[in-house]
């Protein structure tokens, strides 16, 4: 492990306090988009620890993983991959304009636009669009489709950059970004910078509340560098000059906010419901994650228990999605060849790789037909529905499912 590539944090991602404490700790794991060529590769490993912090309530990770390593040329995450996720990107699109209107002269700019799937919806619409993202792949994804794209991690310096170009935005998307942020402070200020007076920025970060009472230990991993709560959220735009003004909870992701940001206070009522329930529930200090790694030890011994049985009375099983937190669930759990045969996964950017750590072997998902196992792991948990929905032939020909989280739970015809 070189240098560079990892850097333990001295203080708060948010609020530069020191007074951080250990709430959870998974070792040392595998980069969990780490895809590996072939079986025999070795994988960098790097620590994995949950930190809470005591002044501001941000729950972040101890270390952070060179985003150049994270988010490298060969990164092979595509929204468009997930019929939710494109789904979600039209509704929010169609809600955002309803709530905040832009005209044909004015700017929606998408940070972390991936490969264009959100703001085509915008674009549709005959408003002009920016996105910006630091992904070699989807941007060139993006800009086959026609969506403007500036490949670059966004942070203040980008946003004073585009400001000098005269470039404000009336709406700012930013989907899934904000937890992976290194600099989380200069990427909060170039929000501030980027939007307009009367600009309205729209952000969805998974939340903390869900993965805590759902068990989803399998969301942190090294791109997520930190893990929110309303409190620490509403304290973190505050310092940089604005204001969280609204929030709704969404089922995307496991569990998420969307948050309503602006440069001027105008907090809901939900706003303050939401700060008062994290008040009295506790989720604003380090007592949140009590009793948190006994949850997921307790997951571990009932799949693993499962799965062993299953594969003793000669059950055949696979995986299915290859997604980020599987790597975590597998690896974390020891789950690997000798339980589980395959993974499939309809990204065929993932397809003939393995997943870091197991080495397991990434296939097409045609080759549940070719091949049907008795069990199939739902390692993409998140999206279970629209994967059971698409399998409905597995299960009549006898397939079940395993939904691990929020817990384990066999589903049949
Ligand atoms: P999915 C990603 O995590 C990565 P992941 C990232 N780090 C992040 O922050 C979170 O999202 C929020 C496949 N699939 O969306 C596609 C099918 O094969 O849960 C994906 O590889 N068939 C940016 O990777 C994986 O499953 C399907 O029908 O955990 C799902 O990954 C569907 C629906 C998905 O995100
Ligand atoms: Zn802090």
């Amino acid at each position: 492990m070189s240098l560079e590539a990892v850097v333990q944090i001295e203080c708060c991602r948010a609020c530069a306090s020191t007074a951080l404490d250990t709430v959870f700790d998974l070792g040392s794991m595998p980069l969990s988009d780490g895809f590996c060529a072939s079986a025999t590769e070795p994988d960098a490993r790097y620590p994995l620890q949950v930190l809470f912090c005591a002044d501001c309530g941000l729950a972040q990770l101890a270390h952070t993983v060179a985003p150049t390593i994270l988010f490298a040329d060969d990164y092979p995450y595509y929204s468009s991959y997930s019929d939710t996720v494109v789904e979600n990107a039209r509704a929010n699109v169609a809600a955002a304009l309803a709530r905040h209107p832009v005209s044909a002269d004015g700017l929606v700019v998408e940070i972390a636009s991936n490969d264009g799937y959100l703001l085509q919806h915008v674009r549709n619409k005959g408003i002009p669009v920016l996105g910006i993202d630091p992904a070699a792949g989807p941007v060139a994804a993006a800009r086959k489709i026609g969506i403007d794209t500036k490949h670059a991690f966004f942070s203040s310096a980008v946003a004073t950059e585009l400001c000098d170009q005269g470039l404000r935005a009336d709406l700012i998307f930013a989907n899934n970004v904000l937890a992976h942020v290194a600099e989380l402070s200069s990427f909060v200020e170039g929000l501030f910078y980027l939007l307009r007076d009367d600009g309205l920025a729209i952000i969805e970060v998974p939340y903390l509340r869900r993965l805590l009472d759902h068990g989803e230990f399998d969301t942190i991993y090294h791109e997520h560098l930190c893990y929110f709560s309303v409190t620490a959220l509403e304290r973190l735009f505050r310092r940089h000059g604005l204001f969280l003004n609204d929030v709704e909870l969404i089922d995307i992701h496991g569990g998420s906010l969307r948050l309503f940001v602006e440069r001027r206070a105008n907090p809901s009522l939900e706003v303050r419901r939401l700060l008062d329930e994290e008040r009295a529930d506790g989720l604003d200090t380090a007592a949140a994650f009590q009793g948190f790694a006994h949850q997921v030890q307790d997951l571990r011994a009932h799949l693993n228990t499962l799965l062993r049985d299953a594969k003793a009375r000669g059950a055949s099983i696979a995986a299915y999605g290859a997604a980020a937190k599987g790597t975590i669930l597998l690896n974390s759990f020891e789950i690997g060849p000798d339980l589980l045969d395959f993974v499939v996964d309809r990204n065929p950017h993932k397809q003939g790789l393995y997943v870091p750590g197991v080495k397991l072997p990434i296939k097409a998902p045609e080759t549940l037909d070719r091949q049907p196992p008795d069990l199939l792991l739902v390692l993409a948990w998140n999206h279970k529905d629209e994967i059971m929905r698409q399998l409905s032939a597995f299960a009549q020909d006898g397939g079940k499912f395993v939904i691990p989280i929020p817990e384990v739970q066999i589903v049949g015809a």
